[in-house]
């Protein structure tokens, strides 16, 4: 391990001081039997976890919509093959990026620009052609005005990153590139300088000249490396080597006749040996870390995927409970007024033929006749005006349920907050660039669609099953007993009606009233038959929502599953990087363990273990930090974890109401600040602020 890029002080203690102080190390063992097995589980844990959720996701009506969701976050079966080693090219605008991934993979001399600033406006990967297994990255300077969204884009990077080569040319100053070195530095990646040394090479006599005196090319260097190793070190990092080189030469080599002879000429091999010799050295930590990444990145989509289910469910749910209760008062309303105007109806109706006797002149034998007639068309007009009321009430409640429905769906908020934590990748380009990109974006969508497609699916709901509830009934079955007594009427009474016009009025008044009052109760028993059915229908969606909540409940308690699992596999992820240092004594301690990959590793170690740990920090590809248990006073233990990132000792620690303020001097930039911030609070489960004194008021 080179203990030449971590934070220098400290790892200058002589290791015979380590055994004098904490005793013998313990004999390490091969970390990566240990690992793979750790990755294994975890891999189990997630598909476990996914298929566990979208059988409960589909098994409900409701939360149907959302099982889209889940779909993508399917785990793989297995470790995909180990990825290359990415050693990204960063530097200012002009320094050669372009030019040196020219001569690193062979190709690609069409990027490099031609005499204007910022040419390179994304990342580019090719294999490199001398190194196997590792590929270069080209990416946009930084330094250059206006070049935020060239800056984001670089450093969003260099967590995936193995190694850094900082391009410098010789004919810039370092200053304009100050900070963006420096949050590389703190963000703990190996660095290389490669010091561009820019000699004219355009023509031939350029070249001679350049072949017969190569070493001038590199004479005025010192005071481009000392600027920038200053500003490395305010991160407290010093780079693993400084190489000088002649970009141009070591790319005009691969074509030129003379190209053995400029390609030595270059320097371009010593950088060469750098790379090589990190590659070795790297190996296994870069397996241990890229393995677990892998599957760690399915972990939190999956537990993205897995919140937004549950967020999304349960807010449907709420949604859907405001919408049930307010169709319910409208549909109560309009029943109700079904209700008296088809009373009103029926009384109007009957009322009507009470004066039917008036239009009698002829009292014969036909009037028996007339007056069936005339019932018959009373009971059809009396059956129309049920049918035309309850048709029309339908129609009304179906128009209510759309129109509440279109009023509630908007209550389903669009966007809703579901990025994955310790995404730092995704926390950076959103901080630099301010937007919101990858898949968190399309995440928020997939949600607000599931949720609208979740309430779209009550449509049906319960104003549907009424349909059908009425009809027909009512006056139909009260005919035969009217008839019966109209026969009744005219058979016994024919003779005296004959003479009497008083008489068939009481005998008809009496039909009809009696008429009126067994028509109105079955108008109200069919009025209360809607009523059940609405209520029916009603209780079913209560018992949808019911259920989707029950699934809300099976998706969070997973989505914690997930995140044990992700925590399980850090915790090994950092023992394993201890063994793979030769540090089994600090393997054994470590307690609990939580990842930002590619930026740190925050490790909780028994209390016997944390001194070995800040006096001899152990070497890894990502920094490890490490704190005590957690104590009494959550954010206590900051402190110590902020002093392993900046190495320097916190100014203050502040307790405020929501959150524990750990104020640094250490050169840090904001970003890299809000990500271990973050990181920290996660780890330590309370909020942790870590702030510089001037941005403390
Ligand atoms: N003379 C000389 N010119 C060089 C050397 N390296 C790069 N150049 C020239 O400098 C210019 C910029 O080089 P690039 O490789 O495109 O620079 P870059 O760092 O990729 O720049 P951006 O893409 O804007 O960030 C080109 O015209 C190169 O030919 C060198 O070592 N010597
Ligand atoms: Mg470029």
């Amino acid at each position: 391990m080179s203990g030449d890029s971590g934070k220098k002080s400290r790892q200058e203690w002589c290791p015979a001081v380590k055994e004098q102080f904490f005793g013998v190390e313990p004999k390490s063992e091969d970390p990566l039997p240990a690992h793979s097995q750790a990755v294994a589980a975890c891999r189990g844990a997630l598909s476990d976890a996914y298929r566990a959720a979208r059988v409960a996701v589909v098994a409900e009506e409701m939360t149907r919509p959302f099982d889209g969701l889940l779909m993508p976050s399917e785990i793989s079966d297995g470790p995909s093959s180990s990825p290359p080693m990415r050693i990204l090219l960063m530097g200012r605008t002009m320094a050669g990026k372009s030019t040196l991934l020219a001569a690193l993979t062979g190709g690609f001399a069409e990027r490099i620009g031609v005499g204007a600033q910022r040419t390179t406006r994304d990342v580019f990967a090719a294999p490199a052609l001398d190194l196997p297994d590792v590929e270069v990255v080209d990416t946009p300077g930084v330094g250059a005005k206006d070049g935020a969204q060239d800056v984001a884009l670089a450093m969003a990077e260099v967590p995936g990153a193995d190694l850094v080569v900082w391009v410098a040319s010789n004919d810039s100053f370092q200053e304009e590139t100050a900070q963006a070195l420096r949050a590389v530095a703190f963000r703990g990646k190996p660095v290389v300088v490669a010091l561009n040394c820019r000699a004219p090479l355009d023509e031939e006599l350029a070249i001679e000249d350049f072949l017969t005196r190569p070493d001038s090319v590199f004479d005025q260097h010192e005071g481009h490396l000392r600027t920038i190793r200053s500003h490395l070190a305010a991160a407290g990092v010093r780079p693993v080597t400084e190489v000088l080189l002649h970009a141009e030469a070591a790319r005009a080599a691969q074509t030129d006749d003379v190209g053995a002879q400029l390609r030595s000429a270059s320097r371009i091999e010593a950088l060469l040996e750098v790379l090589r010799r990190e590659r070795l050295e790297r190996r296994i930590t870069r397996r241990i870390v890229r393995e677990a990444d892998e599957v760690r990145a399915q972990g939190l989509a999956l537990r993205a995927a897995l919140d937004g289910v549950a967020v999304g469910v349960r807010e449907v749910v709420s949604v859907a409970g405001g919408l049930r209760r307010d169709q319910e008062q409208r549909a109560q309303r309009l029943v109700e007024a079904c209700r008296q105007l088809l009373e009103d109806d029926i009384v109007r109706l009957i009322g009507q033929r009470r004066e039917w006797h008036h239009g009698v002149t002829d009292f014969g034998a036909e009037v028996g006749l007339r007056w069936a007639e005339e019932q018959t068309s009373l009971l059809a007009d009396l059956d129309s005006a049920v049918k035309q009321r309850v048709d029309e009430l339908l129609r009304t409640l179906d128009e209510a349920s759309t129109a509440a429905q279109r009023e509630w769906a908007t209550a389903v908020r669009p966007q809703m907050h579901v990025e994955g934590l310790r995404d730092f990748r995704g926390l950076w380009k959103r901080r630099v660039a301010g937007s919101v990109v990858g898949t968190g974006g399309a995440l928020v969508a997939a949600v607000a669609g599931a949720k609208i497609g979740a309430l779209a699916g009550l449509s049906s709901g319960p104003l549907g099953a009424v349909v059908g509830v009425v009809v027909g009934g009512i006056v139909g079955a009260l005919s035969r007993s009217l008839r019966m007594k109209a026969q009744s009427l005219f058979k016994s009474k024919a003779a005296i009606l004959e003479e009497n016009r008083e008489l068939l009025r009481a005998g008809i008044a009496t039909i009809l009233e009696e008429l009126q009052a067994q028509v109105l109760p079955e108008v109200d028993g069919t009025i209360r038959d809607v009523r059940r059915q609405l209520t029916g229908g009603f209780e079913v969606q209560g018992e949808k929502g019911a259920a989707a909540s029950a699934v809300a409940d099976v998706v969070g308690r997973l989505e914690e599953a997930v995140e044990a699992a992700i925590s399980t596999l850090d915790l090994q992820t950092v023992r394993c990087l201890l063994h793979a240092d030769g540090r089994a004594r600090l393997a054994a301690s470590a307690e609990r363990a939580t990842r930002l990959p590619g930026v740190f590793a925050a490790v909780q170690v028994r209390d016997s273990a944390s001194t070995e740990a800040w006096l001899f920090p152990p070497s890894s590809p990502e920094p490890l930090t490490f704190g005590r248990a957690r104590s009494h006073y959550p954010g206590a233990g900051a402190a110590t974890y902020v002093l392993g990132l900046t190495d320097q000792v916190p100014v203050a620690v502040r307790t405020r109401a929501n959150a524990t303020v750990v104020i640094t001097e250490a050169a840090a930039p904001e970003m890299v600040l809000a990500a271990w911030s973050e990181a920290l609070s996660h780890h330590l489960g309370t909020m942790v602020e870590i702030t510089r004194p001037d941005a403390e008021e």
